[in-house]
This record gives structure tokens, sequence and C-alpha cells, in this order.
């Protein structure tokens, strides 16, 4: 009779147990997409982040976009996200390596899953314990391998030797501080090249204009220029064409928008690289669904890959699902 009634309080153990983690592993999370900036990158990640959860039955929520990169307006818009207290996880791109660490850690103490794309803090690298690795994953381009190969293909366009120049956004950002490593590590292969300067715009392209502008008039005899990212790239080849220097300065560009896809084509823009922000997306929304609904460990890095326009390939059908179009 005893060992009945332990039987029987074991199985009941067993049976609530199994129906707890059943529950945890079964809740449907309800998304909320943050976006760093109101650009045509941050759209399409928007885009597959949406089409994901339709997909998966995932309710979404959407914070603003805001009109200009930095903590200031980024913080209190998560902070607004993190208090309306029907979020599981929150999915956006940290506007500062360091500056972002202790906002989203209180947002994830305070229970909600935090996923950072595009852009990490830290270093990025959530796998050994640290002060900045609580998000579930990280999942972005490959920026400094990226950097790496745009160095080689400027330095062909330029015959391997010359002046060159870099037009970037922000020194804390990560995607733009790897491209810039990158680029320099690639362009340290060729003695006779010289990168002549680095500016920071902040993400404005006015700004991008004016100081590539500006470094024209410094050094007239600059062939090359790195545009870090679409604000960088589309500052940088219009100041080059209002120098009457089209052609003349090669244009090595980050992004695939619209506007430096018919660049490349007008022969303004000499190369663009295409991040996958689509992808970036959907890999987001199917990493909460896995942890949340399947329970599943997820990796704490992933990378899609990235494609470069040419003039070569810009008109193949092939290429044209890499341009950023978020109608
Ligand atoms: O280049 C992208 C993104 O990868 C970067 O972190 C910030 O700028 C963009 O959003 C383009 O404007």
């Amino acid at each position: 009779m005893k060992k009945l009634v332990v039987i029987s309080l074991v199985l009941v153990l067993v049976v609530g147990l199994l129906g707890g983690l059943a529950l945890a592993q079964g809740k449907k999370p309800k998304i909320a997409w943050c976006p760093a900036i109101d650009d045509p990158f941050y759209y399409m990640i928007g885009k597959g982040i949406a089409d994901k959860c339709k997909e998966l039955g995932l309710e979404l929520f959407v914070s603003e976009y805001p009109k200009a990169w930095g903590p200031e307006i980024q913080v209190p818009i998560l902070e607004a996200v993190a208090a309306r207290g029907d979020i599981d996880v929150i999915i956006t791109g940290p506007t500062s390596k360091e500056a972002l660490i202790a906002p989203l850690k209180r947002i994830h103490d305070s229970g909600i899953e935090i996923i950072t794309v595009d852009t990490y803090i830290g270093d990025g690298d959530y796998s050994k314990p640290s002060e900045y690795s609580f998000p579930l994953t990280f999942i972005g381009t490959d920026n400094f391998q990226g950097g790496v190969e745009v160095a080689h293909h400027l330095a062909e366009m330029i015959g391997k030797k010359g002046k060159v120049f870099i037009e970037t956004t922000n020194p804390d950002v990560s995607s733009v501080v790897e491209r810039v490593e990158g680029f320099k590590k690639g362009m340290s292969e060729y003695p006779d090249i010289e990168i002549v300067g680095v500016e920071y715009n902040l993400d404005v392209q006015e700004k991008a204009q004016q100081q590539v502008a500006a470094a024209l008039q410094a050094n007239p005899d600059i062939v090359g220029i790195f545009g870090t990212n679409l604000y960088s790239a589309q500052g940088a080849y219009q100041a080059v064409v209002n120098a009457g220097l089209t052609g003349a300065v090669k244009i090595a560009s980050w992004d695939a928008t619209e506007d430096l896809i018919k660049a490349l084509k007008e022969g303004k823009v000499d190369l663009v690289l295409a991040q996958k922000p689509y992808e970036i997306g959907t890999l987001a929304v199917e990493a909460a669904y896995q942890y949340f609904v399947e329970g599943k460990e997820i990796p704490k890095r992933m990378v899609p890959g990235f494609f470069f326009f040419t003039k070569d390939n810009v008109n193949d059908p092939e290429s044209q699902k890499y341009i950023y179009r978020a109608d």
C-alpha cells in the first residue's frame, strides 16, 4: 500500500513537471521590433521580421523608426516598449557597443529576452560569460570580412596605388567599426596605397557630403573613397559628383539602396556591397520561435552573407533580389 502511494506521488510529480515544461516550451512569444534608425536597411529587416511573424503566427509590435542614430533617442524607445508589459522578446540593433549594455541589461533583467541584429554590444561574443553576454543571439553581417573584401576591390579599381579616404558614421558602433578595421587590414597589403583620413558623420548624409567635399579639397589627389554605410556612401558620391570628379575618384559603397544601385548604373559609384537584411529579420524571429516554442538552444551568433554589385552584374536578373526594397 505504502509502495503504491509513493509510486502515485512520483507519477503525479513527473506528470506535473512535464506539463510545466511543455507549457514553458509551448508559449508563443510576443515580439517587439525596435529598429535603430529610419533607413531602407532597417525597413528590410523589419519586413523580414513581419513576414516571418505572420508565417509563424506570432504577435508583433513595431516601435517607431528613430529619425537619428544614437542612444539618446534609442534608449527611451526601448524603455517604453519594455514598460508595455506584454513583450517577451525585443529585437533591436544597439546604436553603441558600450552605451546600450546597461539599458538592455535592465530590460533583460525585467524578464524580456533580447536579440541584437546588425550591431552588437561589448565585443559581440555572447558565448562567454560577461556583463554583455545576456542576449539570446547576435545576427548580422561579417562586417570585418566585408571591409577586407571592399579594400581588395577598391585597390584593384585604383591600380593598387594612390590616396584613399574613409567616410563612416560613428567610432563606437560595431558594424561600421568592423568595416573600417577590415578595410584598413585589406589595404595594408598594398604598400603604395595610403589611407589619408577617416571622418565620422554620425549617420547624417549631408554631413558625410560636407566631410568628403572637405577631404577632396585638402587632398585633391584622392583616388578612392570607402563609404561604410548607406548615408556615408550616398553623401560621398554626391560630393564627388559636385566636385566634377565622377569616374576619377572611385567609390566603394556599402548597402544596396535603390539610390546607390542607380548611381552604380550611372557610373557615379563603382562597387556596392549588399547585406542581407531581410534574412537577418527572418532569422531573428525563427530564433525567438525556436527558443520559446520549441525550447531549443540558440546559436549565439548567426552570420548571413553579403553580395557585391558591380557595373557588370548590376542588371543581372539574379542580382535584383539583393536590392533593398521595402515596399
Ligand atoms: O549599414 C547599415 C547598418 O548595417 C549599420 O549598422 C548602420 O547603417 C545602416 O543601417 C545603413 O544606413
